[in-house]
């Protein structure tokens, strides 16, 4: 098996990144420079004519989308390594259930208080009202994730699985770069900071440090 994982740090290819590295599967990874366009050259818009990263091409096979990379990822080698459920098992509709809830339910006012809010844009692309009901939307999703993590002890199961890394990949530095202060949400607080002590989890966040 081959895989290639194109990639640029802290962004979307993060949530893949982490998964690969949890899964501990052997792959090469390429570097996309987005301040140089590298996403628009004609060789990798035949890969993802999005021109967007992550993107990973497996046994020649291109896939994107981070949703749809880490099912595939976690249905193929998650399961005999423990980090994700087996189809037909309850908990494996809970792991499609909060993949897609932290893409779509925490990520879109999350992402879209960040555009809206901060240093992320310059202020003449903010708008203030957006700013302000995404802020109101992330908190409450915010509020269900504690709930659920404190019910639960982590997002599936009791176990550490995929959505975990997988959301943790994008709260880990989320909230501090939307300078939301989550301290008031303490089961959410106490597993980011379980989340961060993960080798896999310290070795990429030491990587990002490094230059490309
Ligand atoms: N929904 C996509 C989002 C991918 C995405 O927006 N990637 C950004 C980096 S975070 C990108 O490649 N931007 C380059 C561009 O738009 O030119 C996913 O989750 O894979």
């Amino acid at each position: 098996m081959s895989i290639t994982f194109y990639y640029n740090p802290m962004s979307s290819a993060s949530r893949v990144q982490l998964t690969l590295a949890e899964l501990d599967i052997p792959h090469e990874k390429v570097f996309i420079d987005l301040q140089a366009q590298d996403q628009r050259k004609p060789e990798f818009l035949k890969l993802n004519p999005n021109g967007k990263i992550p993107t990973i091409v497996i046994d020649g096979q291109p896939m994107f989308e981070s949703i749809a990379i880490q099912i595939y990822l976690g249905e193929r080698f998650g399961v005999e390594r423990g980090l994700w459920p087996a189809l037909g098992s309850r908990e494996h509709m809970q792991a499609l259930t909060w993949l897609c809830w932290a893409q779509v339910s925490l990520g879109t006012p999350l992402f879209t208080y960040m555009h809206n809010a901060g240093d992320w844009a310059p202020p003449e692309a903010r708008n203030a009202k957006q700013a302000e009901t995404s802020l109101v939307e992330l908190h409450k999703a915010l509020e269900v994730l504690d709930a659920r993590i404190g019910e639960v002890g982590n997002i599936v199961h009791a176990k550490w699985t995929l959505v975990d890394s997988d959301v943790w990949s994008v709260l880990g530095w989320g909230l501090q770069m939307a300078k939301v202060d989550g301290a008031k949400y303490t089961h959410l607080s106490a597993w980011l900071e379980r989340g961060s002590k993960r080798p896999v989890a310290c070795a990429m966040m030491a990587e990002e440090q490094k230059p490309q």
